[in-house]
């Protein structure tokens, strides 16, 4: 008799266990401006600069060396990302100002929302920079709504923008956090009176130069793009951002580990301004940029041992990705250029931040489950826009019909499953809407420039004019310097064909 009642109960177990190991912990670590060959795993020298971290994650975890964001600025890659759709079929997701309203309306259906609704609870720490509050925009004294909450986070701390951006003050939920109402903070495009202090007329104050942009309000001795007053007991130090991503993290994975959870990790480094922890300048063999990956990888590894702190590691699914390719001078005398070394920022790729070549959107992409995704390298093209469709495909959510447009269920190439396949073409955009395009199938990349000035640019941010149209084989030309559209007119007017198709259907998913 006991046989017979033996069998349901492993029968159940079984099914309990499977059933936990479908809604393992997600966490997404976005970097910021982290180029394909900034790190070790992907080519980056020790003497240069150092990820033992995000090294292991890669090492022991899947390495992907055709993994996307879709965007080469930072805007419009989050968009997409969190909504599934691309940036250029919606005005308005270009590089978010200072005082930006929300881009994500009310009740979008995201990667935060769907996970959300499958049971998990989930949070965004970090960097924002897609807008807060309504078409009048932030209200920084009140309340800072619609953000986050509205499209499915349960919890954000945020950085509102980029830290070269005013204000530097945390926002939390729907608040700026430590605002004393006697001092209330007010952000701007303009100056708001004669005596202002600013990079221009205080230059000789500021620890870091500006070189373009950069020269508005100064605060912990460096120049920002906006100005404000006030919020003093809010501001921070940028120092301290990294510190504090973790010490956030840590606190709300602690609270919520019971709970399958979805952590957004968004961390500022390496952006400018760069101003790494104290303890962390020199660290690298090269600039503050340098400083800064190690920063970066600081957190990862800060990360990994909360996880492993609270035995989490073995349920939780680690997808680290960067928002856009390499930048070197982005503003600031931060001796970026002078100080590379021999260090190759984009690795074998050409472009960079603000460009679709290769370079500017094919970034380190890194999935790592202990026990689950088995260590190697994929050749698969994945994209970060794929991380919703993905993710429900995981854990059993609903993806609704009107909602991810673009995104691709690639689950199993993430995984690393055997014969997985990734995607069959990566389109990717610089900034913005009507702007410039690639356009990767198999080994063909096209190059498409709409926007008025045409331009390309390497990581020198020179600009010069190119045709509308080029296309590169990336087997002989990865670095996409020969233009072979003449040679390969069938193979043109397919990849012409196939983006333009891609912009006017409206959305890619079927
Ligand atoms: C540019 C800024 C650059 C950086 C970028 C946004 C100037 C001259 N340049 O406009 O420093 O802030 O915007 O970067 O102001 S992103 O990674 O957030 O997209
Ligand atoms: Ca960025």
């Amino acid at each position: 008799m006991k046989k017979i009642y033996l069998i349901p109960l492993i029968f159940l177990l079984g099914c309990t266990q499977h059933s936990l190991s479908e809604k393992p912990n997600i966490i997404v670590i976005m970097a910021d401006d982290l180029g394909y060959g900034d790190v070790g795993a992907y080519g980056a020298k020790p003497e240069n600069v150092e990820t033992p971290n995000i090294d292991k994650l890669a090492n022991e975890g899947l390495k992907f060396t055709s993994g996307y964001c879709s965007a080469s600025t930072c805007t419009p890659t989050r968009y997409s990302f969190l909504t599934g759709t691309y940036a250029f079929r919606k005005e308005g997701t270009g590089i978010a100002p200072p005082n930006s309203p929300a881009i994500i309306q009310p009740e979008t259906p995201t990667i935060a929302s769907l996970l959300k609704q499958a049971g998990y609870k989930t949070a965004v720490i970090g960097k924002w920079h897609l807008g807060l509050g309504g078409p009048e925009g932030p209200d920084w004294n009140g309340e800072l709504n619609p953000g986050p909450r509205e499209i499915g986070f349960d919890y954000n701390f945020l950085l509102p923008t980029t830290n070269d951006r005013v204000p530097q003050v945390y926002v939390e939920n729907h608040h700026v956090r430590n605002l004393d109402p006697n001092d209330p903070l007010w952000v701007g495009r303009k100056k708001p009176s004669e005596d202002h202090p600013t990079g221009i007329t205080h230059r000789n104050t500021l620890r870091m130069d500006w070189n373009d942009g950069h020269n508005n309000t100064i605060h912990n001795g460096i120049g920002r793009i906006g100005f404000y007053t006030g919020g003093h007991a809010a501001r921070f130090r940028d120092e301290d951002l990294a510190d504090e991503w973790q010490k956030q993290a840590e606190k709300w994975i602690e609270e919520n580990k019971d709970d399958p959870f979805f952590l957004f990790f968004s961390s500022h480094d390496i952006h400018v301004p760069r101003m790494p922890h104290e303890r962390f300048q020199g660290q690298s063999g090269m600039s503050y940029r340098g400083d800064a990956i190690v920063q970066l990888d600081w957190n990862v590894g800060a990360l990994m041992e909360t996880l492993d702190r609270l035995n989490l590691t073995e349920n939780t699914l680690v997808i680290f990705v960067s928002d856009n390719g390499p930048v070197l001078d982005d503003g600031y005398d931060d001796f970026a250029n002078e100080a590379l070394n021999d260090h190759v920022p984009a690795g074998p790729f050409s472009g960079g931040k603000y460009t679709v070549r290769e370079g500017g959107t094919r970034t380190p992409f890194i999935t790592y489950w202990k026990g689950k995704i088995q260590p190697g390298i994929s050749d698969e093209m994945v994209s970060t826009i794929d991380l919703a469709a993905s993710m429900a495909a995981l854990t059993g959510a609903d993806l609704p019909n009107d909602g991810f447009l673009d995104s691709f269920n690639v689950l199993n190439a993430l995984l690393g499953k055997d014969e997985a396949k990734g995607r069959e073409y990566i389109v990717s955009q610089d900034n913005g809407r009507r702007g410039n395009y690639g356009l990767r199938n198999g080994n063909w990349k096209l190059q498409r420039h709409d926007s008025e000035r045409m331009y390309n640019g390497d990581l020198s941010m020179k600009v010069w004019p190119v045709p509308q149209y080029t296309l590169f084989n990336l087997d002989d030309d990865i670095g996409e310097t020969n233009d072979v559209s003449a040679e390969n007119p069938e193979v043109f007017t397919q990849l012409k064909d196939q983006l333009q198709s891609i912009i006017d259907e409206g959305r890619t998913r079927k």
